[in-house]
C-alpha cells in the first residue's frame, strides 16, 4: 500500500494560467496527510516542479499545435518519473496541471504494465489530432497521441504509440468536437457519455467499463475534474454543465479501489484561480437554451 505522489504544476497544454498551482493547493489542503491517515505509505518529493517555460522557443507552434516543445519536454520527464514509481510497485498519483500531462503519465505506466486499461473521466474526449484540433491546445489531444492516431508529430519523437484503441473507456463525455466524434466512431472507441450515465446509472456503467477492460487488467484512472458538474467543480479551465454528480464522480473511484485494479491515477485540470459566480439569470437563460437544444436533437456523441 504505497503511493508515489507526483506534483506536476503545468499549464502549457491550454491557455488559462493558474492550473499549474493545482498540485500546490491540493498538497497545502492536506491531501498527503489524508492518504497517510488511510494507511498509505506516501512518497513525495517536496520540491516537485512547477514546470516553467524554458524560453520563447518552447511556445513555438507546429502547424496548429501550440507549445509543442514545452509539452513534449514536460511529458517526457513525467513519463520517466511515473514509470520509476510504477516499477517499484508504488501507485503513481499525478496531480495536475492540465490534461496534456496524461501523455506522460500513461506512457509511463504502459511501460511497466502490459495489458494496461485506461478509464478516462472527462467532459471532453481529448482525442483531437494535429489535423482535427480547432484550438491547437494540446490538452485536447493526449489520447490520440497515446494511441498513435496523431501520426508522427515532429517534436514528440519520444512518444511511441502505447495505448491500443480498445484499451480505453471514457466516462462523462458531453463536449466532443465533430472531428473527435468521427475518430471515436471510426475506431469504435468505448465511450459512456452523460447520456449513458443517465440511462444506465453509474453502477451499471462501471460494471460495463470493467467488463470491457477485463476484470483482471491493471487500470490507470485519468481523471479530469471537469468530468464532474460545474456546480460541484467550478475551478477548472473548461467547465461544461450537465456533468457527473458529486456521488457519481466518487463512485468511479470507489469502485476501482474495490476491485483492486487501480495501478495509477491522474487528477487533472484543477485550477485554483478560476471559479466564477454566475448569476441566477444567466444560469436560467443558459439552461433554458440547453433544454431546447436537447429537445431539438443535440446529441453528446
Ligand atoms: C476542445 C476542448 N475539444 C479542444 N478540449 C478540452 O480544445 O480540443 N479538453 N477542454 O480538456
Ligand atoms: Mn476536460
Ligand atoms: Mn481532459
Ligand atoms: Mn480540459
Amino acid at each position: 500500500r504505497a503511493v508515489g505522489v507526483v506534483g506536476a504544476g503545468f499549464n502549457g497544454g491550454q491557455p488559462r494560467p493558474g492550473v499549474e498551482q493545482g498540485p500546490t493547493e491540493l498538497v497545502k489542503y492536506g491531501l498527503l496527510d489524508q492518504l497517510k491517515t488511510l494507511g498509505w505509505d506516501v512518497t513525495f518529493d517536496e520540491k516537485f516542479p512547477v514546470y516553467e517555460l524554458k524560453g520563447p522557443e518552447e511556445t513555438g507552434s507546429s502547424g496548429k499545435l501550440k507549445n509543442v516543445a514545452y509539452v513534449s519536454r514536460v511529458t517526457e520527464d513525467l513519463a520517466n518519473t511515473v514509470a520509476a514509481f510504477a516499477e517499484k510497485k508504488l501507485i503513481p498519483l499525478t496531480l495536475g496541471g492540465d490534461h496534456s500531462l496524461a501523455m506522460g503519465t500513461i506512457a509511463g505506466t504502459s511501460r511497466v504494465y502490459s495489458n494496461l486499461g485506461v478509464i478516462w473521466v472527462d467532459a471532453h474526449a481529448d482525442i483531437n489530432t494535429p489535423e482535427s484540433t480547432d484550438s491547437g491546445n494540446l490538452h485536447g489531444c493526449p489520447v490520440s497521441f497515446l494511441m498513435g492516431l496523431a501520426g508522427k508529430v515532429p517534436g514528440f519523437e519520444w512518444l511511441q504509440p502505447c495505448l491500443a484503441t480498445n484499451r480505453l473507456v471514457y466516462i462523462g463525455l458531453r463536449s466532443v468536437d465533430d472531428g473527435e466524434k468521427k475518430i471515436l466512431r471510426d475506431h469504435k472507441i468505448k465511450a459512456f457519455s452523460m447520456h449513458d450515465v443517465d440511462g444506465h446509472g453509474i453502477g451499471r456503467v462501471m460494471e460495463m467499463a470493467l467488463d470491457y477492460l477485463g476484470t483482471n487488467a491493471p487500470i490507470h484512472l485519468s481523471y479530469d475534474v471537469d468530468g464532474i458538474d460545474p456546480t460541484v467543480i467550478a475551478a477548472t479551465g473548461t467547465p461544461v454543465r450537465g456533468g457527473l454528480t458529486f456521488r457519481e464522480g466518487h463512485y468511479i473511484c470507489e469502485k476501482l479501489y474495490e476491485t483492486g485494479q487501480l495501478v495509477a491515477m491522474d487528477l487533472m485540470e484543477v485550477n485554483p484561480s478560476l471559479g466564477e459566480v454566475i448569476t441566477e439569470k444567466e444560469q436560467t437563460i443558459q439552461v433554458g437554451c440547453s433544454l431546447v437544444r436537447a429537445a431539438f436533437g443535440e446529441t453528446l456523441l
